[in-house]
């Protein structure tokens, strides 16, 4: 979605996350980590983390900027998508890697030693998700986005953060500031993609 926004092309491979291909060696060799994304360069690098791959593009084609140009925008852009990440996605995470028969010992995604499922944690990342839902809606009910005036990588991540939950079947009450929002941002031609 990040790169649709910025009309980025990048060369593509996809992977197979149904048959568990990024646990294969040949991907293992791309990216030991044993998850998706990954930024392969030529030179050997590669980098494993979805913000940091942005980040790498922001810096290369600053325009049009989703990071933030202005100080505050960039603290409070990198404010809300690591809110986002380590309360949102963490919550969704939880719930879902932590009920479904599929992941039985692969609590964690990627390539770990057995993760026995915690069964606490599905009813703990269901109150944290809800709880979180409030946070965002207080937001959205002072602020257009996420970050403030201009739609910005924090808006991504949430809306991203909320498709997974739809997906995960976690949705809870509607709250109107994050329909509004949701709405604006499935709208954008990046989020067909
Ligand atoms: N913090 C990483 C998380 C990456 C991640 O967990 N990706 C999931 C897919 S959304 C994955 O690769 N899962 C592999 C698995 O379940 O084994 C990032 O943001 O890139």
């Amino acid at each position: 979605m990040y790169l649709a926004e910025k009309g980025i092309h990048v060369d593509r491979v996809m992977v197979d996350l149904k048959t568990d291909e990024q646990l294969t060696p040949a991907y293992l060799a791309i990216n030991p980590r044993g998850t998706v994304p990954a930024l392969a360069f030529e030179d050997g690098t590669v980098l494993d983390e979805t913000s940091a791959i942005c980040r790498y593009f922001e810096a290369l084609h600053p325009d049009p900027p989703l990071f933030g140009t202005t100080p505050e925008e960039i603290g409070r852009i990198e404010a809300w998508t690591r809110r986002i990440e380590a309360e949102g996605y963490a919550a969704v995470g939880d719930a879902y890697r932590n009920s479904r028969p599929f992941f039985a010992d692969r609590a964690l995604s990627g390539k770990w030693p057995a993760m026995p499922q915690l069964p606490g944690l599905v009813d703990r990342g269901r109150a944290m998700w809800d709880r979180f839902l409030d946070v965002m809606d207080a937001r959205l009910s002072e602020s257009e986005w996420i970050a403030g005036g201009s739609v910005s990588y924090a808006d991504i991540c949430g809306f991203v953060a909320v498709e997974f939950a739809r997906a995960t079947k976690l949705q809870s009450v509607e709250r109107p500031s994050v329909a509004r929002w949701h709405a604006a941002m499935a709208e954008r031609p990046s989020a067909g993609v």
